[in-house]
């Protein structure tokens, strides 16, 4: 038997509760056919533990409510706006700040300023708001992610990492005057939460440097991507999370953020670059879409709450909580016989519904299915990041993701180790029987993002 006990504990104690409902089967199976067999549509009061996203679930601390009390509601330059942009340029040492109301906000303002029809944008895997504002603003995407991302199995440790072969050719087939930027995500989301390596970034640098190409960061996930290095890059050990944070951040040129997942708020986001070319022409646009350029969409106390969490989603003992708690769901899944991708990210364990329901082809929605039989179980709440998510291609075509994932996503400062023993023994009852579960067909599939409203029923 492997010891799971790892010694994190949280670095705080609990205030306040939230009361949470439980519900029988019968109850669930009303209500994920409701809901068409997705997750998305579920009403929260069905749903016993939430693991749908880490995005905007946090818990704030008492610091952080304090500051909402502190808000200042001026429509222009209001205080905590400036609290804001001396956390973001103090920590993530960026020049120019855009808040926006969350992170897609900040990605379509981006993609405006920086991209034009015909452009080629290469990143580390795609993430589906990016794209689509990359796609949104005329670009094509193309994934630059080193092969080992996309193998469930592969225990690479920097699975985040840009494969430069790749990148030089996509350099050499458009030339560097269509390629405005290189979308670099810090724990690669649709990979598992895997990281990037300093050395990676480094040389992906020095290579962007030479052929005058930027790097835009989407630093959503930037400090667990930090706890990583720390672990596993020869010389982190010593560094603290604050230190690499502003390492990672040094390497690129601008950046977008949803503050809703490391940044501990339940709303908010941002757009930062260090070139006043483009920060002007974002602050022109941030006025036509999100509001104006001291609060973007934001009340004074939302940014006020931002700005404190900033500061606490560095500290080391809060992080390393943080992923010990989603260490301690996957070992358990793992010693349950669970098929998890491998390592186990920041932010969420990702079940690999092709080996956990290996008689469904990827058109009866192996991912969907799996999601809407977990909450079926137990009444918790997972995310399909598999075909449904990936969506189609602009000439229609499905995208067939190598990929195909339930992501058991866990909100900071909110679940308890209890909970996560519930979770796993959840998949464990799912698992046994697990051959007898029948697909899905979709019955409605809207234009853009389609996992969000997508409607299903059960294959016989
Ligand atoms: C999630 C959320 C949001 C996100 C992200 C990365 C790496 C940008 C954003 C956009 C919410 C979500 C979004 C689309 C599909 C499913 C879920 N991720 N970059 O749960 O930020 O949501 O604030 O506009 O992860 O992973 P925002």
């Amino acid at each position: 038997m492997k010891n799971y006990k790892h010694s994190w504990a949280e670095p705080y104690k609990i205030k306040m509760v939230e009361l949470l409902r439980m519900t029988t089967r019968a109850q669930r199976l009303k209500a994920i056919k409701e809901a068409g067999f997705n997750t998305f549509l579920l009403r929260s009061e069905d749903v016993y533990i939430d693991l749908l996203t880490d995005s905007g679930t946090s818990a704030m601390s008492d610091r952080q409510w304090a500051g909402m009390m502190m808000g200042d509601e001026s429509y222009a330059g209001s205080r905590n706006f400036y609290h804001l942009e001396n956390a973001v340029q103090k920590n993530y040492g960026y020049k120019y700040l855009i808040p926006t109301h969350q992170g897609r906000g900040a990605e379509n303002i981006l993609s405006k300023v920086l991209i034009k029809p015909g452009d080629i944008v290469p990143g580390n895997m795609y993430f589906t708001t990016t794209r689509l504002h990359q796609e949104l603003a005329g670009a094509t995407f193309v994934d630059v992610i080193i092969d080992e991302a996309h193998d469930p199995l592969n225990e690479h440790p920097f699975k985040g990492n840009v494969d430069l072969n790749k990148l030089e050719k996509v350099v050499q087939e458009h030339g560097t005057g269509k390629i405005p930027y290189i979308s670099i995500a810090t724990s690669v989301n649709m990979a598992g939460g895997q990281p990037i390596s300093m050395a990676n970034l480094r040389e992906l640098r020095a290579f962007t440097a030479k052929h005058g190409i930027r790097i835009i960061h989407d630093m959503t996930r930037v400090a667990e991507n930090a706890h990583f290095i720390q672990k596993r890059e020869a010389g982190y050990a010593q560094k603290s999370i604050r230190e690499i944070v502003k390492e990672i951040c040094s390497y690129t040129d601008g950046a977008t953020m949803s503050a809703k997942k490391d940044a501990l708020v339940n709303i908010g986001g941002f757009m930062a670059t260090n070139e006043w070319e483009v920060f002007e022409e974002a602050r022109n646009l941030v006025v036509v879409y999100e509001g104006l350029h001291t609060y973007g969409g934001l009340a004074g106390r939302d940014m006020e709450a931002m700005a404190i969490g900033i500061e606490e989603s560095l500290d080391d003992n809060h992080i390393h909580a943080r992923v010990g708690q989603v260490e301690y769901l996957g070992h358990l899944m793992e010693s349950y016989g669970v098929p998890i991708v491998r390592p186990i990210g920041g932010h969420g364990i990702f079940v690999d519904a092709k080996r956990f329901l290996p008689h469904l082809s990827q058109d009866e929605f192996p991912a969907q299915t799996l999601a809407a039989e977990i909450f079926l179980d137990s009444g918790v709440r997972t995310m399909e990041r598999g075909v449904v998510s990936a969506g189609r291609k602009a000439n229609g075509e499905n995208y067939y993701p190598k990929l195909e994932l339930v992501r058991f996503t866990i909100p900071r400062r909110v679940y308890t180790q209890a909970h996560m023993d519930v979770i796993a023994e959840s998949a464990l009852n799912v698992l046994k029987r697990a051959k007898r579960i029948k697909g899905l067909q979709m019955v409605y599939e809207p234009k853009y993002l389609r996992f969000f409203q997508a409607r299903f029923e059960r294959l016989f």
